[in-house]
């Protein structure tokens, strides 16, 4: 998985978990181009200043597919906290649509099961 996110600061981040308050940076899932761990836990929250807004653009996406994505998944939250809402949960090998979200503050989830991995 590689997707694009736009906000203040460039950043560049390849691992699984960290907060980045930026302007602009690419995000890599873990091992990628190569194959995504099993049993990962990912999370990844993003801050822009205040009255900004996160837009997220998905240049290579595959993981495990499943019609309801229980296995692996990536889960796009509007904020940086796991009990906000869930915008998207993603997994397969289509490249999703841009993701516009409302708010400054961003958390991304990547989850994996214990077998089944692709580059993410
Ligand atoms: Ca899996």
């Amino acid at each position: 998985m590689s997707l694009t996110v736009f906000i203040w600061n460039n950043f560049y981040i390849l691992d699984c978990n960290q907060n980045f308050t930026g302007e602009n940076g690419q995000i890599f899932s873990p091992g990628f181009p190569g194959r995504y761990p099993t049993n990962a836990y990912c999370l990844i929250r993003i801050t822009a200043p205040t009255g900004r807004s996160v837009s997220l653009y998905f240049n290579q996406f595959y993981i495990e597919r499943h019609s309801t994505c229980r296995f692996d998944y990536l889960e796009v939250h509007n904020g940086t906290r796991e009990t906000n809402t869930t915008v998207s949960k993603l997994c397969g090998n289509t490249l999703p649509d841009p993701i516009f979200i409302s708010t400054n503050q961003i958390l991304l989830k990547f989850v994996t099961d214990s077998s089944v991995t692709h580059t993410g």
